[in-house]
């Protein structure tokens, strides 16, 4: 699966880019699945029927869609992050094999998969919320000490498009200071700009990085969206992860208002159920 030499610069660099290693119909099958479902949305949001396949027009739409009901957009936004497509990739043999063979001997799922949409038309009065400072993601999963990352894009990614950056062997640094907890908590810590490397990717290629590696989102000076997919593990026979209790600091939970105030009438059940 993998050979001793890149187990070896994967413990060096602390990460590990590999090309064409997944399967393009199925990566393409959870960029389309993520389209259909904003598609639904922008018909009923925007009364337009997009074409998900025409890029620049589907992504106008998208646009659009975050202008004109920004609550809407991210709500759509987390919903295709619950795809079936992408949690089935989670848990396939396809990843977990490659996060075994990195040394995660007993894999369970750190949290849930993640997608991002990267583009500064999806961010607030200019705000840069729409990428990601210098981070560790350790500090935000406090998983196992060898909890991995396995990031990829949907769309061909290089500089321009704001493909992930990264710092070589800074996940043996330890726990770097850090702003707040969340992804968005850029590390305090000083860190030179020359030791980021520029990751590319071609759709199917992968990066597999350790949960404490320096990085960070690229600027994407495009027109279109940076889409891709991280999903992260840690191993449930690392030591001081079992020492911990296993700890999750996660919190998922319902909010405890009613989202829809009002809804629904006993009418619009029984309608269903007619
Ligand atoms: O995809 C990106 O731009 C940033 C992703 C990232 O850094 C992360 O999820 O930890």
């Amino acid at each position: 699966m993998l050979s001793a030499e890149q187990i070896d610069q994967y413990k060096k660099d602390g990460y590990l880019l590999l090309k064409g290693a997944l399967n393009k119909d199925v990566v393409s099958a959870i960029y389309r699945e993520a389209r259909e479902i904003f598609a639904i949305q922008i018909q009923h949001v925007l009364g337009q029927s997009v074409d998900i396949d025409d890029r620049d027009a589907f992504e106008a739409a998208m646009f659009a869609f975050f202008e004109k009901d920004f609550n809407a957009f991210v709500s759509t936004g987390k919903t295709v992050q619950h795809t079936l497509s992408l949690h089935r990739l989670g848990v396939s043999d396809e990843i977990l094999d490659f996060v075994r063979a990195i040394g995660v001997a007993k894999p369970v799922i750190a949290v849930r998969p993640a997608m991002q949409f990267n583009s500064r038309f999806l961010s607030k009065d200019g705000s840069t919320h729409w990428k990601l400072g210098a981070h560790q993601d350790w500090r935000t999963g406090q998983g196992s000490l060898d909890s991995v990352v396995v990031w990829f894009p949907m769309v061909p990614a290089g500089e321009e498009i704001g493909a992930l950056q990264v710092i070589p062997g800074s996940h043996t640094s330890g726990l770097m200071q850090a702003s707040t907890t969340g992804y968005a908590g850029s590390i305090t810590d000083e860190l030179r700009e020359e030791e980021y490397i520029q990751t590319e990717y071609e759709v199917g290629d992968v990066l597999l990085f350790s949960a404490f590696l320096v990085h960070r989102s690229g600027n994407n000076v495009t027109r279109n969206i940076r889409w891709s997919v991280q999903l992260r593990y840690n191993n449930l026979l690392e030591q001081t992860f079992i020492n911990r209790g296993y700890p999750m600091p996660y919190i998922y939970k319902p909010q405890e208002e009613l989202v829809t105030p009002d809804f629904p009438t006993a009418e619009q059940i029984k309608g269903i159920y007619a």
